[in-house]
């Protein structure tokens, strides 16, 4: 981890324009400005249950572009904050969370080691509808593999339940959790 465990990401393309900050160590405070509310909502929620500040601005020509784009941006800011393998061994490296939302569950298992530059996702979670308010189900799923592979995580996350917005929540709640432990210093 670099010393205050801050990392940044300005990217722009010829479809995004996106600014990420990042303060791992924060308190949750988020300020999050997209056209694409319902990544609005989740991208909070996460700053919340990490204890992450975050600050971001994304713009750009189609929600599933600015999707993917936020998921590359934040996943650099991470990766700016952590530093190379050298630096990651200062952390805990590991963690995991459970976490229930009414009728859905989410588990979360990270590793933040970034040995190598490797990333991994498995992702185990259907979603029976297309679309969760004004976001893509395939661009939620886009969104955490662009994350782990610019950040150099490797996350499994098992989900299920009924409702979508809350299967999608508990998984943005219980990633954020087992990133924040994973990210503790070690003693
Ligand atoms: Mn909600």
């Amino acid at each position: 981890m670099t010393r205050r465990g801050e990392g940044r990401c300005v990217r722009k393309t010829a479809e995004t324009d996106v600014e990420v900050y990042l303060r791992i160590y924060g308190s949750g405070d988020c300020e999050i400005d997209t056209p694409i509310r319902f990544l609005n909502h989740m991208i909070a929620t996460f700053a919340r249950h990490g204890f992450f500040d975050i600050r971001l601005r994304a713009s750009g020509d189609l929600a599933h572009h600015i999707v993917e784009d936020v998921g590359i941006a934040l996943g650099r800011a991470f990766a700016d904050a952590m530093g190379g393998a050298d630096e990651r061994v200062s952390v805990r490296r590991f963690g995991h969370a459970i976490v229930p939302m009414d009728d859905a569950i989410a588990m979360c298992a990270v590793d933040v080691g970034g040995i190598s530059e490797r990333s991994f996702v498995v992702l185990r979670v259907k979603f029976a509808h297309h679309t969760i308010e004004d976001t893509a189900t395939e661009d939620i799923t886009h969104f955490i593999r662009s994350f782990a592979e610019n950040a150099k995580f490797t996350i499994h996350i098992h989900a299920g339940g009924e409702n979508e917005h809350h299967k999608t929540e508990a998984i943005f709640k219980a990633l954020a959790i087992a990133l924040d432990l994973a990210t503790q210093k070690r003693r």
